[in-house]
């Protein structure tokens, strides 16, 4: 079997790291060619530094690693430190990394790789806003032709935002980026809340991560369980949602989702819905489908891959 090429664009984050490690937990499915990190989450020098160490703990110094854009395209940076308390990646349980970031812009890195393969051979994984694939699809329009599939975690369907009462969080930050990007023609895949929100964390799964007994399973699940316990003094609530690995998931395991192809437009103008994904469900609009949208998702199904991969790191 071919291995799959993929470039992650992200911005670590938690869930973003999790992600990253069932990736490159992935190896006889997936080839990861690089790791691309934008502003989100936290600001680019705190996401490229995270990326790093990530790869770290997976023992993979050789994945290399970009810095992308360091902002939105127009509106001003609003990371999730206060939200989430994100800002407790730097307390992060990773080490310190030893691999240096590529000096190589992380856009141009997009567009250098792309335009050296093969048309509709690379799949790019979006854990983020969606700034550095729309740099690159407007600075080299030509790259939209060589991607297989844009697999975004972002947006909301029947679920509400989770950042305003509108708008999910990647696209939020940047939702000129998202406007340009399910516009440009790409086979486009979307995991929304709707999806996401399916996959909470439990003890239990917590506890079999823990078990794995190697490095990256307990430390998966101190992160998360860190996590949990802040939100639950915050929010008062159930699991957390493991986001971004829902994209790695639907390309080892692409049973475990379920949608369908609709169209989806990014509001962009109004100050109370900024960043909301409108989905035309019901094809009310008239206008054509542009992406494959996914509203829930197999939460038994996913833990399972997740800890039977990750059990495979070191
Ligand atoms: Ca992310």
């Amino acid at each position: 079997m071919t291995r799959r090429p993929i470039i992650i664009d992200t911005d670590p984050g938690i869930d973003d790291a999790v992600a990253i490690l069932l990736a490159l937990a992935a190896t006889e499915e997936l080839e990861v060619l690089g790791v691309v990190a934008v502003a989100g989450n936290l600001p680019l020098r705190q996401t490229e530094r995270n990326a790093r160490r990530v790869c770290e703990l997976a023992g993979r110094g050789d994945v290399p690693v970009y810095a992308g854009c360091g902002r939105p395209m127009l509106r001003p940076l609003a990371t999730a430190e206060h939200i989430h308390g994100e800002a407790a990646a730097d307390r992060l349980l990773l080490p310190e990394p030893t691999v240096t970031l590529r000096t190589q812009h992380g856009v141009d890195f997009l567009i250098e790789t792309m335009l050296a393969a093969e048309p509709r051979t690379i799949t790019v994984c979006a854990l983020g806003p969606l700034t550095n694939i729309a740099m690159a699809l407007v600075q080299a329009p030509e790259t939209a032709g060589r991607i297989r599939e844009l697999v975004i975690m972002g947006g909301a369907c029947f679920e509400l935002g989770n950042v305003t009462p509108a708008a999910e969080f990647n696209i939020h930050v940047d939702p000129h980026a998202a406007a340009i990007v399910v516009d440009c023609g790409i086979p486009i895949t979307i995991i929304p809340l709707d999806a996401t929100h399916r996959v909470l964390t439990t003890p239990a799964r917590l506890d079999a991560l823990r078990a794995l007994g190697n490095r990256c399973g307990p430390t998966v699940a101190a992160l998360l369980s860190a996590f949990e316990k802040r939100r639950r003094r915050n929010f008062g609530s159930r699991g957390r949602a493991l986001h971004d690995p829902c994209v790695i998931a639907y390309l080892l395991r692409p049973r475990l989702f379920k949608g369908r192809e609709v169209n989806v437009a990014i509001e962009t103008q109004s100050p109370l819905t900024m960043g909301m994904t409108v989905v035309d469900w019901w094809g009310v609009t008239g206008r054509t489908p542009n992406a494959r949208l996914m509203t829930t998702a197999d939460a038994s199904g996913f833990y399972n891959l997740l800890t039977e991969r990750l059990g495979r790191l070191p």
